[in-house]
């Protein structure tokens, strides 16, 4: 490894240690019904009506964060009622609270644009982080006809960057710079396994 790349991932390490608590666990395609791309959105059975709700499950975070934000991105979300011809849609988002449904709150995005709402997730939902959150999503509460789509549900600690809303996005720079971070080490890891076979064998 030259000087250079040593260097980069000797600050990769730092700044891996320096922010151990940050972590973003992402539930998409092809999981459930998180559509897998943007021409499929008005499709079934991604396009989903009020007798469509349905649940899922994000990976464990390992405790040691201090704050927890849930990232949903949603398509077709009529909070103005398409300009108030109709009462607006409401889609209730909870989540798995030692053994109990909590209501964090509905859909704030518009009509036809791909948006996160943001949901804070206090302490007591830490736990359930740790064993792999459940969420709940109940499409149109009042049952009036609204459907919405979901590309993606994103977990994050500690005010990592939830990245694009949009199904099917390249990861984001950062998210390359960790991948390139973790190959760098894996090939740091190798020319030591290489170097400790050439000791065993002079
Ligand atoms: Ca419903
Ligand atoms: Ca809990
Ligand atoms: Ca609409
Ligand atoms: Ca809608």
């Amino acid at each position: 490894m030259n000087k250079v790349a040593y260097l980069t991932a000797a600050a990769l390490i730092g700044l891996s240690a320096g922010a151990a608590n940050a972590a973003v666990d992402i539930a998409e395609a092809p999981t459930g019904f998180f559509v897998p791309t943007d021409a499929e959105k008005f499709d079934s059975p991604y396009y989903r009506d009020a007798d469509e709700d349905w649940e899922w499950t994000h990976g464990a975070i390992a405790p040691g964060f201090a704050t927890a934000e849930l990232n949903i991105s949603a398509f077709d979300v009529d909070t103005d009622g398409n300009g108030g011809t109709f009462p607006p849609e409401v889609d209730n988002v909870y989540a798995w609270d030692s053994g109990a449904w909590v209501l964090l709150g509905s859909l704030d995005g518009f009509g036809e644009v791909w948006e996160f709402t943001t949901f804070n997730l206090g302490a007591n939902f830490f736990d359930d982080i740790a064993a792999g959150l459940q969420v709940r999503l109940d499409i149109d509460v009042d049952n009036i006809g609204w459907s919405v789509t979901l590309a993606k549900s994103t977990l994050t600690t500690d005010g990592s960057d939830p990245g694009d809303p949009t199904p099917g996005a390249v990861p984001e720079p950062t998210t390359w710079a960790m991948m390139i971070g973790g190959l760098g080490l894996v090939g740091l890891q190798m020319r030591r396994r290489r170097g400790k076979t050439v000791v065993s064998f002079a």
